[in-house]
């Protein structure tokens, strides 16, 4: 590896040491950016990797909120604004009993590259809290999401930094933290992105990350011949990028035949039925295993992971970093899956990555294959900036050309830097170039 790289990789290490998810990330990028520094002697004077590595800033704050028996409880909430070089910062808000400084720093360090494949003029960052949103009321929920936008509010803005959903923050929770920040700010503004439509959202947001997934999957397949019609897919989760990563491969053409959330999954050999999912999903806030219970035919499995062993010719974990292990990453490959593209931020594990790559699966990393949620809200801050709205078709149009533009960038940086049909690394030398050319241009800052 670049002596450079290999030394600010070493320094990372020693200072974040016990934040393995960051470091994760940060390894998987750093390596692939190795050829990147060999050529770019230039980016070692400006100190350049040191900056991209370190967040412009990390926020943890103390989210106090009444539950509905009137005791105080307590949560850590966090905002990282990574890298503004080429926009405001930009990334969704999670909120997961997980949740932790170590998830957010590798999120909002994938986010960066991410935003910088869309093509859109966004920063990255990344948000969230440690609360558990299974089980709360809704007037638990409101108070919650009230107390962490009290203390949010003051990071944010439409030009400054503009959170979204993600893991266990959908419409609910954005309308919430809305809500609250119109009433502490007073501006009627695009501060937030995954709106609902009647106060400033763009039609097409709730679809982007599950249908962007499938476009690009589309051009990464027609790239080697194939399509995704007639095949057999398994979507991991069942959330909001499940689901409609389903119900776009199923427009395609896929048979979708397991899904699962964490608990464990379901299988239906005739093509799972979407309709009964939303409703126990997004209607009901239900269970996966309910969906057995309904639909004859379809069984239950205790047990998320076992969702791996399901055979099918194309894999979509959609659910949760690191849910695709080396295990999994082998029972696909015995089963002949010919191409994985993920969903969900760093699914797959490093050495279950090197498996599926090496075994000839086509692998689409995240940063490229989930960049349709985030795509999409850029869009409407665009729409908001104009005081307009855009049609679903429009929307998706625009959707569908930005990852194919996406899957054009990293494959043939791919193959500019010697690693043909790669598109690890490909993503992360395309998000990586134009994050470092702002930067170089705005000097040492
Ligand atoms: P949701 O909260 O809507 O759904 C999450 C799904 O993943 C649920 O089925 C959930 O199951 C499952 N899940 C969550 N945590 C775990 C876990 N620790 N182990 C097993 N399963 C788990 O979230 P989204 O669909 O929005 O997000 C899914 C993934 O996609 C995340 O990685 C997110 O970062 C990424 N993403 C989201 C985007 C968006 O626009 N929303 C954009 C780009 C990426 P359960 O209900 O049992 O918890
Ligand atoms: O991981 C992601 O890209 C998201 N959760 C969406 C971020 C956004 O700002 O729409």
């Amino acid at each position: 590896m670049n002596g450079y790289v290999e030394k600010v990789l070493k320094n990372l290490e020693e200072k974040n040491a016990p934040e393995k998810e960051f470091l994760q990330a940060a390894r998987e990028v750093l390596e692939s950016l190795a050829p990147v520094f060999d050529r770019h002697p230039e980016y070692e004077k400006a100190g350049l990797l040191e900056r991209f590595t370190e967040p412009d800033r990390a926020i943890q704050f103390r989210v106090t909120w009444l539950d509905d028996e009137g005791n105080v409880r307590v949560n850590r909430g966090y905002r990282v604004q990574y890298n503004n070089a080429i926009g405001p910062y930009k990334g969704g808000l999670r909120l997961h009993p997980s949740v932790n400084l170590s998830v957010i720093k590798f999120l909002g360090f994938e986010q960066v590259l991410k935003n910088s494949l869309t093509g859109l003029p966004i920063g990255g960052g990344k948000g969230g809290s440690d609360f558990d949103p299974k089980g709360k009321s809704d007037n638990e929920i409101m108070r919650f999401c009230q107390s962490f936008m009290t203390e949010l509010s003051k990071y944010i803005g439409k030009d400054t930094d503009v959170p979204a959903g993600d893991i266990g923050v959908g419409g609910r929770e954005i309308g919430y933290l809305y809500g609250q920040y119109k009433r502490l700010t007073g501006l009627y503004e695009g501060a937030l992105t995954g709106k609902g439509l009647s106060y400033g959202g763009s039609l097409a947001r709730k679809e982007a990350t599950g249908y962007g997934l499938c476009y690009l999957a589309q051009a990464m397949l027609k790239k080697h011949g194939k399509t995704p019609e007639g095949k057999r897919v398994v979507v991991s989760g069942s959330g909001n990028v499940a689901i409609y990563a389903a119900e776009k491969i199923t427009q395609m053409g896929g048979k979708v035949v397991a899904m699962s959330d964490s608990n464990g999954y379901i299988v239906d050999e005739k093509g799972v039925n979407l309709d009964v999912v939303k409703q126990i999903k997004e209607v009901e806030r239900g269970r996966i295993r309910e969906y057995a219970e309904r639909v004859p035919g379809s069984s239950y499995h205790e047990g998320c992971r076992g969702i791996w062993t399901v055979k099918c010719d194309i894999a979509l974990p959609c659910a949760t970093q690191n849910e695709l292990d080396s295990e999994g990453a082998k029972a696909l490959i015995a089963n002949g899956c010919m191409a994985v593209a993920e969903g969900a931020n760093m699914p797959t594990t490093y050495e279950a990555t090197k498996a599926l790559q090496q075994s000839g699966v086509l692998f689409a990393p995240g940063k490229a294959a989930n960049a349709g949620g985030v795509a999409v809200s850029a869009l409407e801050m665009s729409q908001n900036s104009q005081r307009l709205s855009w049609t679903f078709e429009e929307v998706d149009q625009r959707l569908k050309g930005i990852m194919e533009n996406i899957f054009a960038s990293i494959d043939s940086a791919a193959a500019a830097y010697g690693a043909e049909n790669d598109y690890v690394v490909g993503a992360n030398i395309a998000g990586f170039l134009k994050v470092a050319d702002a930067m170089m241009a705005q000097g040492a800052v």
